[in-house]
């Protein structure tokens, strides 16, 4: 019998085993797109059952694109860019072109110039060794930039194939929505996306005409991304849903801030400064002193410092201190998933601390 596999999430369909993936309670092909169970409760009720992912499944899968010559498309999240971009990618895809789409750029701030983007995030990439094909800046789900990232990928893919690759969560399938939508396919059976990690389960193709496709790939899973530690009910906290607003401090001597119970930093400092945080406007940023901010923390996480309640996860008990000084005028500090906090002089001592497991980075500041 013919495979037949989910047109949400392209996992292979099976209606033998309810709870395993691909599950679909009948197997007809009616010539309609069928979607799995778990396809299913994420579009109409928005409810994730999970699966078991196994990351090394889909960094085989990513191998498999170095195999034969096509053109790599990269989306990487404007608010996340180290945490987003997936290490070894030159590794995977084995000298085809990269190019690069800057995603989710409706949640930086409006003032922000787009060239001015783009300028830094070619510095990002310069500063990690990659040469790549070129980079556009697109809001998939406000579909902003789509038809010039349509028109840039055709004229580089040279009539090859397109894999669009990436971390979980950056706006994949979103973006194949769009593009679909932009060649004007009715868009009545799209691809499933959501805030759950992990959403593409296996590769999706989608013809661009009778010899070449393009091709969905699941995610790669970032462990440093604070979201992996959390319940999926707490996402709603940490996710903007609107452009971030700068919030701006002057700090005393040695004084700590507070990200909710998610990050802590103690600035070191005898002169007063200035820091800005960008972080979702549901969190609270508490500032206190530096002195016994460690006991402050124990105290008050998941109480004072909010939104995620107590209990925490696990590894909010085991935070890991970053110890950094600041390296440029403005440098921002990133927790990945989360946001950042940019302190406005150099050679800052600056101690963070996170739950274990999550990254934190240091760059110039883009704001
Ligand atoms: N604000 C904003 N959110 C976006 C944008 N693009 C995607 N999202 C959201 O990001 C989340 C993830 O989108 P997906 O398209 O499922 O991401 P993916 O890269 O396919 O994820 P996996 O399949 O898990 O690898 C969803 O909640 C989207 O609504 C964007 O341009 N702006
Ligand atoms: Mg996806």
């Amino acid at each position: 019998m013919e495979q037949l596999h989910c047109h949400g999430c392209g996992v292979l369909l099976q209606s033998t085993d309810p709870e395993s993936r691909g599950y679909i309670p009948e197997m007809k092909d009616t010539g309609k797109p069928l979607y799995c169970k778990r396809c299913f409760s994420i579009r109409h009720y928005n409810k994730l059952t999970k699966v078991d992912i196994d990351d090394n499944d889909f960094r085989k899968m990513l191998h498999t694109i170095g195999e034969t010559d096509n053109l790599v498309v990269t989306l990487v999240d404007a608010l996340d860019f180290n945490g987003t971009w997936v290490n070894g990618l030159e590794r995977y895809v084995n000298g085809n072109p990269i190019h690069v789409l800057v995603n989710k750029v409706d949640l930086l701030p409006q003032s922000l110039k787009p060239v001015k983007i783009e300028h830094w995030i070619r510095r990002r990439l310069k500063a990690i060794g990659i040469k790549v094909a070129g980079v556009q800046l697109i809001s998939a789900e406000k579909k902003h930039g789509i038809d010039e990232a349509v028109n840039e990928i055709n004229r580089l893919r040279k009539g090859r194939n397109v894999y669009i690759v990436g971390t979980t969560n950056v706006g994949k399938s979103t973006f194949i929505n769009a593009l679909l939508q932009s060649y004007g396919e009715q868009i009545a059976d799209p691809i499933t996306t959501s805030y759950f990690p992990g959403t593409t389960l296996d590769f999706i193709e989608i013809a661009l005409d009778d010899n070449t496709s393009l091709f969905d790939t699941p995610g790669i899973i970032q462990p440093g991304q604070l979201t992996h530690y959390l319940e999926y009910t707490d996402f709603k906290y940490i996710i903007p849903k609107k452009e971030l607003k700068a919030v701006g401090f002057q700090l005393k001597s040695n004084q700590s801030l507070y990200v909710g119970s998610c990050a802590q930093f103690d600035i070191f400092t005898e002169e007063p400064i200035s820091v800005t945080t960008f972080y979702n406007n549901t969190i609270k940023i508490h500032r206190g002193k530096q002195e016994k901010s460690q006991e402050f923390y124990e105290q008050h996480k998941g109480e004072l410092l909010q939104p995620i309640q107590s209990p925490l996860p696990e590894n909010f008990n085991h935070r890991k201190r970053y110890e950094l000084r600041t390296n440029h005028d403005k440098t921002s500090i990133y927790v990945s998933g989360l946001g950042w906090t940019t302190i406005h002089a150099k050679n800052i001592d600056v101690s963070v601390y996170v739950p274990d497991g999550v990254d934190v980075y240091m760059v110039e500041a883009l704001i």
